[in-house]
């Protein structure tokens, strides 16, 4: 079976300090995860070319972090079968309020599974319960990591 990874996309190199969290969280389950910045308004062709190519390249899903008028996320589910995280990043003069609203009104159709502004832990947790459904060394990990919580 090929190795469990997951693809980080993010606008700029300035949200690079907050979706390395995602990654940090992905290596606790035992998920590789690569970071990629790539902005769908800047470098449009090179963001669907990542997307087009994630699933042939053995990414199981994406996460893809972005401020502002955050379109990075829908771009890139517009350009892959695989399911998409969207995080929202705070940064800019409305705190990230702008790119939540960006991201979670996706229209109907293609779907952007949204986290909390800046909560790239869940995005994390998120991918890694995605990638349990086919992984058993990963789903072994989450379940003991759910039951851990359950305990405190
Ligand atoms: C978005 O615009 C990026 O995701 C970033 O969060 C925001 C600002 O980009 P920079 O001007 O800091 O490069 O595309």
């Amino acid at each position: 079976m090929s190795e469990p990874k997951v693809l980080i996309l993010m606008g700029s190199p300035n949200d690079m300090p907050a979706m390395e969290k995602a990654a940090k969280t992905l290596d606790n389950f035992g998920v590789k995860a690569d970071l990629e910045v790539s902005s769908a308004h800047r470098n449009p062709e090179k963001t669907a070319d990542l997307a087009k190519e994630a699933e042939a390249n053995g990414y199981g899903c994406i996460i893809a972090g972005a401020g502002l008028a955050a379109a990075l996320p829908g771009v890139v589910a517009a350009h892959t079968m695989l399911p998409v995280i969207g995080v929202p990043l705070s940064g800019g003069p409305l705190k990230g309020q702008d790119s939540l609203l960006s991201i979670v009104q996706m229209p109907k159709g293609v779907p952007v599974a949204t986290v909390g502004i800046d909560n790239t832990t869940n995005a994390g947790l998120l991918a890694a319960c995605i990638l349990a459904l086919k992984y058993p060394s990963v789903s072994e990990k989450w379940i003991a990591f759910r039951e851990e919580q359950t305990k405190k």
